[in-house]
């Protein structure tokens, strides 16, 4: 999953990027209060502190939700992250693994049941699995029901794979589609049990979960390559073959050409699902909910857009900056904000187009789709552009260096008062 943690951004980005400054110090202070906010029951105060150390940007977005939707949220997300802990420790044997797999949606009735596995926080989630399970039982039956026949397909899908290969696009979609797909699937259900929103289509449903698994699988190969030891990787055979013989070939300098077309090629199929994402979101009424879809997808275009002919993506981590996060989560509220971002990041992606890449008709072609959505919105006047400019904003500059003499002065002060000088 996507991941932005931590603290504001260093003084040197800071300056460089001045404008991110407010919505970073607003993300800061809705992170203090949220961590205040942590419920008092024993069980339901480990799944929202869970909930926090595992994304805090993620938790917070969770966190602006009704009650009754946010707990069902909060406990739907710790219970996948507990499969996906099982799906991922390597040191399960196989014939252990599988029928835990399985059996998870009947695990999660009984708070008896325990597997130790995993590392740091996951360790901690599976060990304590208790308060997850007691959380799950107070919990509406919708909401239950939901969980559970998400939690049985996607454990039975996860086990499929355990053994097999992702050869084809189609097996990329089926394997996406029990890892992501399925939440949009059960994220649906909880939507539409919440009374506010109509039952969305499995198939849109779908489209956001692969949309958002594809970005992760993308931005992810390197820190999956050189895992020890040494995890299961999701780029397609049929894919990288085009380019290489064996996918970690794509990592060593002396095949950088064949490297970058073949990530190309891997983004121009994850945009295939933009257009379905814009579609389900542009159908969400309620505001909360809105903005809790619209935050990862718009995530994932800004992060498609950075990962685009970025040889970066086989060296190191490449990631959207914080205080660019921080910013979609601050102006996110509408869909004319989706339809905004959306064709910002598609125009950045764009003009990082080479005639030359082997795909480029075909990635051309399915920007220009995305683009043509966002201008026949008839929204995009007046608004805030994501393109960053190449000279950084003064104005801004001058802001943050007062708000940091206030910082001093005020700091100053109240140590002066209360040393009663
Ligand atoms: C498809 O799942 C959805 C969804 O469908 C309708 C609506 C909202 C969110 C999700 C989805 C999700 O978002 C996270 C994700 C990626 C892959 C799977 N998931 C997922 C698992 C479980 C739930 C919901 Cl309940 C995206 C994510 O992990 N983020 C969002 C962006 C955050 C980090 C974490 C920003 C950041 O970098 O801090």
């Amino acid at each position: 999953m996507i991941s932005f943690d931590g603290e504001m951004g260093s003084l040197g980005a800071i300056v460089k990027h001045p404008d991110d400054f407010y919505p970073l110090l607003k993300l800061k202070m809705a992170a203090r209060h949220a961590e205040k906010q942590i419920p008092s029951e024993p069980h339901w105060a480990f799944c929202y502190t869970m909930l926090q150390k595992v994304s805090r940007s993620f938790a917070l977005v969770i966190q602006q939700l009704g009650t009754d939707l946010r707990n069902a949220v909060c406990i739907f997300y710790l219970v996948l992250r507990a499969l996906d802990t099982v799906e991922d420790d390597t040191s399960i044997p196989t014939e252990v693994k599988v029928p835990i797999l399985m059996a998870f949606h009947r695990h999660i009735y009984d708070p008896d049941w325990h597997f130790s596995c995993g590392t740091k926080d996951y360790k901690v989630l599976m060990d304590e699995f208790h308060h997850v399970s007691t959380a799950f039982l107070e919990l509406g039956r919708s909401y239950q029901e939901a969980i559970e026949d998400i939690t049985m397909r996607m454990g039975a899908g996860m086990a499929k794979f355990i053994c097999k290969e992702v050869e084809t696009t189609d097996d990329y979609d089926e394997y996406c589609h029990y890892v992501a797909g399925l939440v949009g699937l059960g994220l649906s259900k909880l939507f539409h049990a919440s009374g506010t929103e109509d039952l969305a289509s499995d198939y849109l449903s779908n489209s956001m979960g692969l949309f958002l698994q594809k970005t992760n699988i993308i931005r992810d190969y390197l820190e999956d390559i050189n895992e020890i030891p040494k995890s299961r990787m999701f780029w397609p055979r049929q894919i990288w073959s085009k380019y290489v013989n064996k996918l970690e070939d794509l990592k060593y300098e002396e095949n950088s050409i064949k490297a970058v077309q073949c990530l190309n090629d891997m983004v121009t199929n994850a945009l295939l699902h933009a257009e379905d994402a814009l579609t389900y979101m542009s159908a969400l009424r309620d505001p909360a909910i809105f903005k809790f879809c619209a935050i990862p997808q718009i995530m994932a275009i800004g992060t498609l857009a950075l990962c685009y002919n970025n040889v970066e993506v086989f060296r190191g981590v490449v990631k959207m900056r914080r205080g660019l996060t921080a910013k979609v989560i601050d102006r996110t509220k509408t869909m004319s904000d989706v339809y905004g971002a959306f064709f910002d990041f598609s125009c950045m992606l764009k003009s990082k187009v080479d005639k030359n890449d082997p795909n480029a008709t075909k990635t051309l072609s399915r920007l220009d789709t995305i683009l043509k959505t966002c201008r026949d919105s008839g929204t995009l006047n007046k608004r805030k552009s994501y393109i960053v400019k190449s000279e950084p904003n003064y104005n801004s500059a001058m802001v943050v260096v007062l708000f940091i003499i206030l910082g001093i002065l005020f700091a100053y002060l109240s140590a002066n008062r209360s040393m009663n000088i």
